[in-house]
């Protein structure tokens, strides 16, 4: 029985790389999840839950909540005012029959370092660094958030966080230069954009990054544990249809084909928080 060839990782720029995990594009990668999905009993794809957290670190007033604001219900206020605790947002997606929910937790007015529980980091899939474009210094602060991240995240099992960097308030005066924020980008891994909560701009871009990217994550995940499934069962010679399916593997980028299926306000079931 061959071995799942789960050499799949995220490659981000700093590791000199095209940023899509696999090389085959988008076609391979939609026929690994038609492949995966028929061979799922209908009881097995009601019952697969895929589902990611990612969560949003920065300082104070970068614009965080506005940010998350503008990507659930496509508004902005310029007096946003958050609730004071952890705030958490839920997106769901259909793919090829199964659906992908995307847990978005923000700090919602606790970003004082200490102050962010631990509970907040567990289980972050990825992180949105985000920092103010017109305030140098909360680009400096990037890194401390992104390492406290990755120290309540070590679990192998876990596997190596996404990380976003976010340029926030792209509307208004830039005292950050493109190059400067790409700089501190390749030194932590991490994909740059630059967005809009006010004008909006790049914001849907930048969240179906991240959903694709822990979609491929959780069903890859998905498909190994199947695969183990299988493979402590059949003891007759190899399947030769799994090595033609994972051999497929490749990345789907965009989002032609999803679908946003609801968001939902139904905070329980996600992310284990309950
Ligand atoms: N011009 C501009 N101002 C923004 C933008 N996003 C947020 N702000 C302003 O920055 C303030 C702080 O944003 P907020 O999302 O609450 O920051 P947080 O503390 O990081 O969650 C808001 O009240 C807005 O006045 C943006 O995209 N453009
Ligand atoms: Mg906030």
């Amino acid at each position: 029985m061959a071995m799942l060839p789960l050499h799949l990782e995220y490659v981000a720029p700093g590791r000199g790389g095209d940023l899509s995990i696999h090389k085959c594009g988008q076609e391979g990668f939609k026929k690994v999840v038609e492949d995966f999905t028929s061979s799922l009993s209908t009881y097995d794809r009601r019952s697969l839950q895929l589902e990611e957290k990612v969560i949003i670190v920065g300082d104070t007033r970068v614009g965080k909540s506005c940010l998350l604001a503008r990507f659930m219900n496509d508004s902005y206020t310029d007096s946003f005012e958050s609730t004071i605790g952890l705030d958490f947002h839920k997106q769901v997606y259909t793919h090829a029959g199964l659906s992908f929910t995307l847990c978005i937790w923000d700090t919602a007015g606790q970003e004082r370092f200490r102050a962010v529980s631990n509970h907040f980091y567990r289980g972050a899939q990825a992180c949105i660094a985000a920092f103010d474009l017109g305030v140098p210094l909360t680009l400096s602060h990037v890194k401390q958030w992104v390492d406290k991240v990755k120290k309540e995240n070590t679990h192998p099992s876990v596997g190596e966080i996404c990380v976003f960097l976010v340029g926030c308030k792209s509307d208004m005066f830039h005292t950050v230069s493109y190059t400067q924020a790409q700089h501190v980008a390749a030194e932590l891994n991490a994909e740059y954009f630059e967005v809009s909560a006010k004008s909006g701009f790049n914001v849907k871009t930048l969240f179906e990054r991240v959903a694709c990217l822990l979609f491929e994550r959780a069903l890859l995940r998905q498909m190994k544990e199947w695969q183990e499934e299988r493979t402590a069962k059949v003891t007759s010679e190899g399947d030769a249809s799994e090595d033609l399916l994972l051999g497929n593997l490749s990345s789907g980028r965009g989002m032609d084909n999803w679908k946003v299926v609801k968001d939902s306000s139904d905070r329980s079931r996600c992310c284990g928080r309950s």
